[in-house]
């Protein structure tokens, strides 16, 4: 039973409490475990040591899909000698059900970020109409770029004369386009042609390509219905359609509407970590993953009518943070600090000093209910399709039709609760400064030049082998994991090779709290190359580029390398890898195959949902590199997982012939004109 002492209302103390220090490389995080402890106040930390996975879900081979099961296929001890005679009831083999449950998590991951998407389109379409105050559009460049991407016309002729078209026409051109892709009858996504044409020119061989974002993911959700498709080669192929919508997608589109509604962003200054809360401050966490409504908190936030409320109340100001990707929405556009990333979520209440936190979609978890209910938080949920069961939450749904009044609502309600602290406020002092908002127009800025408008100089940095290669490390933190270390460690080791790494989510929000997202942390560990590379064009040897949906970023960038030239054709030919070290949600999942299916080398850290079922792992591990040139991996040791990066690159060096130092050799018009990208 709880007991009530003071604001605090203490929970029984659980026998089994992690130790903090295994639990996490953080201090602040180390800290506030402790705290925890101290409570009484149970974390995912602590459950993750009284509950382990389930040892046969963790091999990928449990099948519920009917109710004739569960059918459960561990692998036998020892491994299978001979033919695998493992069936459920229905006759569905290892690699059937493993590639099934696989095939759904691509599913929910694909549809997480198509949704997001989606819902970003909505507003993007109510913006362009006029039928809300609250946003409206922000990068008129951008709008103009993307329009001329999705086909939509950008000038008019009038009495002979080309004349540019009228802003607002365009974008509501742009909007219906685009919404139209989640559900158009025919055709292809029309952003799959932003990819080198040798990549475009191999899906289509493949009969990959996506139809329409929301069909490649019910189908899946058909086909893996019992009795559907019962060929794990088959299913991988619809995961890969699937996955291509998100990427190259929902999640694009998602990236670009946002820039377009909210501003493309641009390299800023800003700081991570918990101790960006402020005990004289009325702190509000935004947490989740849609900008829509924590875009608006902001702008809300900054008013001097809330200012002054808030010191009116007995506050000196109001300190907005964020958790997870809506942080990095945020951080990207306004430099708000994130105060921490997903493994973090419960801690930010347990500092006492979280007078609301507001979620909106995706990595929000419900032990923040119980959590809250410990402290005077006021948590709000504010998406309809993300609600909490537990009766301490607050539910003010957010719509953008009246989304200034709702910020507004939110603001003034954490305000008021101020004044509910109890005398229990403990925030670690740790932060550290970082530099965010990088984005592939502003890799072009920092690290590009005039020459065809493009990435020549990190071409040339790449080919004379300053830079060794590029790495894109993403993905969130598992509480099955020591928090933030795998992801650190194969960070310093892959810069201290030389290679450059972009990263996005809560992986961007762990380098920021290690201090690997500053100009200064390449003379600390980047290695000679790179480092001469970061300071002389005054970057971090780890690029933040933005949220999950973000992502497409770095598929954008990648696409970028191979139209500057000298470095292969497509994606899968220039040295290039991915890693998602502390990998957690179904959304890893399709991200991982959109990057494996769109050329790249992609290493997994923790466990996949697929040891069960080796002949369906050895496809995804290695026979989808004879078709895509990109390939699946599984690395848990943090060290061995880098250098298994680093000899990948080191193989496409040697491929290209780019594997003895040299300087790069300027090509002239005519081999330029003769690029095929
Ligand atoms: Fe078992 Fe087949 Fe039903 Fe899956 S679909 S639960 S393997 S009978
Ligand atoms: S928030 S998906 S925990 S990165 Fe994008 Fe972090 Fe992973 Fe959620």
């Amino acid at each position: 039973m709880a007991e009530e002492k003071g604001k605090v209302v203490k929970l029984e103390k659980k026998k089994k409490v992690v130790d903090p220090v295994e639990a996490s490389i953080d201090i602040a995080t180390q800290e506030m475990i402790v705290r925890s402890q101290e409570l009484g106040i149970e974390t995912v930390f602590d459950r993750a040591l009284s509950m382990k996975p389930c040892n046969i879900g963790i091999q990928g081979t449990c099948c519920k899909n009917c109710a004739m099961g569960p059918c459960r296929l561990p692998l036998p001890k020892g491994g299978i000698e001979g033919e695998d005679e493992r069936k459920g009831l229905c006759g569905a083999t290892a690699n059937t059900i493993a590639a099934r449950n696989f095939a759904r998590m691509v599913a929910a991951g694909a549809a997480a970020h198509s949704d997001h998407g989606r819902a970003v389109a909505e507003v993007f379409m109510s913006a362009a109409k006029k039928e809300t105050d609250a946003y409206k559009i922000k990068d008129t460049v951008k709008l103009v770029a993307v329009a001329k991407e999705l086909g939509v016309a950008t000038t008019v002729e009038v009495d002979g004369e080309v004349l540019d078209r009228d802003l607002d026409e365009i974008a509501v051109e742009v909007g219906e386009v685009a919404l139209n892709e989640w559900g158009k009858p025919e055709g292809e996504l029309i952003y799959l042609k932003r990819a080198p044409k040798a990549r475009y020119e191999l899906w289509k061989k493949l009969g990959v390509l996506p139809r329409n974002i929301d069909r490649e993911i019910v189908e899946i959700m058909h086909r893996t219905h019992m009795g559907v498709d019962q060929d794990y080669k088959n299913l991988v192929k619809q995961c890969t359609r699937a996955s291509l919508a998100d990427g190259w997608g929902g999640s694009m589109l998602a990236t670009d509407l946002q820039d377009i509604l909210f501003g493309t962003p641009s390299p800023l200054q800003s700081e991570a970590n918990l101790g960006i809360m402020k005990e004289d401050h009325v702190n509000i966490i935004v947490h989740g993953h849609e900008p829509v409504l924590s875009e608006m908190i902001v702008a809300v936030a900054d008013s001097q009518e809330m200012v002054d409320y808030a010191k009116e109340k007995g506050a000196k100001g109001i300190q907005l943070g964020g958790i997870c990707c809506t942080a990095n929405e945020i951080l990207q556009r306004h430099g708000v600090p994130p105060a921490g990333n997903f493994l973090q979520q419960e801690l930010a209440i347990i500092t006492g000093a979280c007078d609301a936190m507001v979620v909106d979609v995706q990595c929000v978890m419900q032990n923040l209910a119980n959590v809250a209910k410990c402290f005077h938080t006021k948590l709000i949920t504010t998406h309809p399709i993300a609600k909490m069961e537990q009766d301490n939450v607050i539910h003010i749904e957010f719509d953008e039709h009246h989304a200034l009044e709702d910020a507004k609502r939110i603001v003034k309600m954490a305000i008021d609760n101020f004044a509910n602290r109890g005398a229990e406020v403990m925030i670690p002092q740790y932060k550290s400064p970082l530099v965010a908002g990088f984005g592939v127009e502003s890799i072009q800025y920092h690290l590009g030049g005039s020459f065809r408008g493009s990435y020549y100089t990190l071409n040339d940095n790449i080919i004379n082998g300053r830079i060794r290669g590029v790495a894109g490390v993403v993905g969130c933190n598992n509480a099955r994991q020591q928090h933030n270390n795998a992801t650190l460690t194969i960070i310093k080791e892959l810069i201290k090779n030389d290679v450059l790494v972009l990263t996005t989510g809560c992986n961007a929000i762990t380098c920021g709290m290690h201090g690997l997202l500053t100009p200064e942390s390449a003379a600390v560990y980047a290695g000679p190359g790179l480092a001469e590379v970061c300071e002389t064009v005054g970057i971090a040897p780890v690029l933040h580029l933005g949220s999950c949906v973000d992502n497409s970023r770095i598929l954008l960038a990648a696409t970028e390398v191979v139209k500057a030239g000298g470095l292969g054709n497509d994606i899968s030919e220039w040295p290039v890898a991915g890693s998602a070290p502390e990998w957690m949600s179904e959304k890893a999942i399709s991200i991982g195959q959109y990057f494996v299916t769109s050329g790249v080398y992609t290493v997994f850290g923790g466990l996949l949902q697929t040891t069960g079922a080796p002949v369906f792992q050895k496809y995804l591990f290695e026979e989808l590199e004879k078709i895509y040139g990109g390939m699946w991996d599984m690395v848990v040791d943090p060290v061995e997982h880098a250098h298994k990066m680093i000899a990948h690159i080191d193989k496409k060096r040697k491929e290209l012939g780019i594997d003895k130092a040299r300087e790069r050799v300027l090509m002239d018009m005519a081999s330029r004109q003769a690029l095929d990208v």
